[in-house]
């Protein structure tokens, strides 16, 4: 079998996806997610212009030797949109091979470990008696671990506050971003509360977690994890950027607190010292920004030995291409933790139509051979690419902090 077309494709049913499809002489095809929220055209670029040219002629069952020829053969390593691109390549051949033999996914990544996969949904809300009615909302869904993000008194935009009932999405569609204030002082006065309250109301049937969204220094998040841990989270994330990985020693040494981390990784380097230390808990690197499944299994295995679990990243910014890749890997993997699980909008999931099935608070991949997705393509040009992105957040005397 060679590989005789890959293509890129990006379309925006609500938000916007940018999507590979590799075609072999076969006439089996595989597809990636190579969607990068804020970025997606330079993505897009970077495979039409440099990767996709690259793969005619080739194995596409030798997915190993392909992803070193991308990582390797470019000199230039790592870096989110590099590896995003190499990611989408990557899910596609996966896709392929399982095709090929006519499994499903996880069949290839070790068969399954589990019945089915754990997965945690988003409330949020302005204030906490909304918040409440958003967790019990997810509960009756039969969601058993539910995030909990509220807009803090005297702050003006919380992080993970979405603006309808189900469905969050940071990125707003405009030539530039949204300008946003912060402060921390108000947020770690009221996080505590939120919890405190949450749990008062439900008690302790629940998981709950909580998204810091890198905005604490880690003396700050070491603060808030000693108050949180009464309420026993199931993790604390992003609770300080992780450039410095070293920095997490110190909040690893004040706080019991579970801790998540790495959504924005792009390769096992980032996390290397994170694993090896056993400094965070859960380790949160998805397929689509982290190289593929191929790399990504490797920094599961890395974590494992290191008594760490996965927690991978599902926003609706991963398409449900990606979605179903952590899925069968979340499946077969042994140290699985939990998955996010947000809600793609019935424009999103008409446009990918697919296998995966929620059901009481739990996924299942699905049994069709390969991902299990489909790429409506007609639809999808129904939807052109509109420009959108992230917020930037400022503190209250103008000073740019991180988002
Ligand atoms: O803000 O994916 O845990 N989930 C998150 C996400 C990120 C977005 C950025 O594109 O932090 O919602
Ligand atoms: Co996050």
């Amino acid at each position: 079998m060679r590989i005789v077309n890959a293509a890129v494709s990006v379309c925006s049913p609500g938000r916007a996806f940018v999507t590979v499809r590799i075609d072999t002489d076969a006439g089996i095809s595989g597809l990636g997610d190579a969607t990068l929220n804020g970025r997606e055209l330079a993505v897009a670029s970077y495979l039409s212009e440099h990767v996709l040219p690259l793969l005619e002629g080739r194995d596409p069952m030798a997915t190993e030797a392909l992803w070193q020829y991308l990582y390797r053969g470019a000199y230039w390593r790592r870096g989110p949109v590099t590896m995003a691109a190499i990611g989408a390549i990557d899910i596609a051949l996966w896709d392929l091979k399982a095709k090929a033999l006519d499994v499903p996914l996880y069949q290839l990544l070790g068969g399954a470990s589990r019945e089915k996969v754990r997965v945690y949904g988003h409330a949020s809300a302005g204030d906490l008696d909304t918040l409440c009615e958003a967790v019990a909302r997810y509960r009756d869904m039969g969601y058993e671990a539910i995030r909990i993000q509220c807009t803090p008194p005297g702050v003006e935009h919380g992080y993970g506050v979405g603006k309808g009932d189900l469905y969050y999405e940071p990125a707003t569609p405009g030539p530039r971003p949204a300008e946003e204030t912060w402060s921390t002082a108000h947020y770690l006065d009221f996080a505590p509360r939120m919890f405190a309250h949450v749990r008062d109301a439900f008690g302790w049937e629940l998981h709950l977690l909580h998204d810091a969204h890198h905005r604490l220094t880690p003396q700050e998040a070491a603060w808030l994890g000693q108050r949180l841990e009464p309420h026993r989270p199931f993790w604390l994330e992003d609770v300080a950027p992780a450039e410095l990985q070293e920095g997490y020693r110190l909040i690893r040494r004040h706080t019991t607190v579970p801790l998540a981390l790495g959504e924005v990784f792009n390769s096992i380097y980032d996390c290397r010292l994170l694993l090896t230390e056993q400094l965070i808990d859960y380790i949160r690197a998805t397929p689509s920004h982290c190289g593929g499944l191929s790399h990504l299994l490797k920094i599961a295995h890395l974590a494992e030995v290191h008594h760490i679990r996965t927690g991978c990243h599902g926003p609706t910014d991963v398409s449900p291409v990606a979605m179903a890749a952590m899925f069968h890997f979340d499946l077969a993997i042994h140290n699985f933790g939990i998955q996010e699980f947000m809600r793609h909008t019935e424009a999103t999931n008409a446009v990918f139509p697919h296998a995966y099935r929620f059901e009481d608070g739990f996924v299942h991949p699905g049994d069709v051979a390969g991902l299990g997705v489909d790429y409506d393509e007609d639809l999808a040009r129904q939807h052109p690419y509109t420009p959108a992105y992230l917020p930037v957040a400022y503190l209250d005397d103008g000073t740019v902090h991180n988002w």
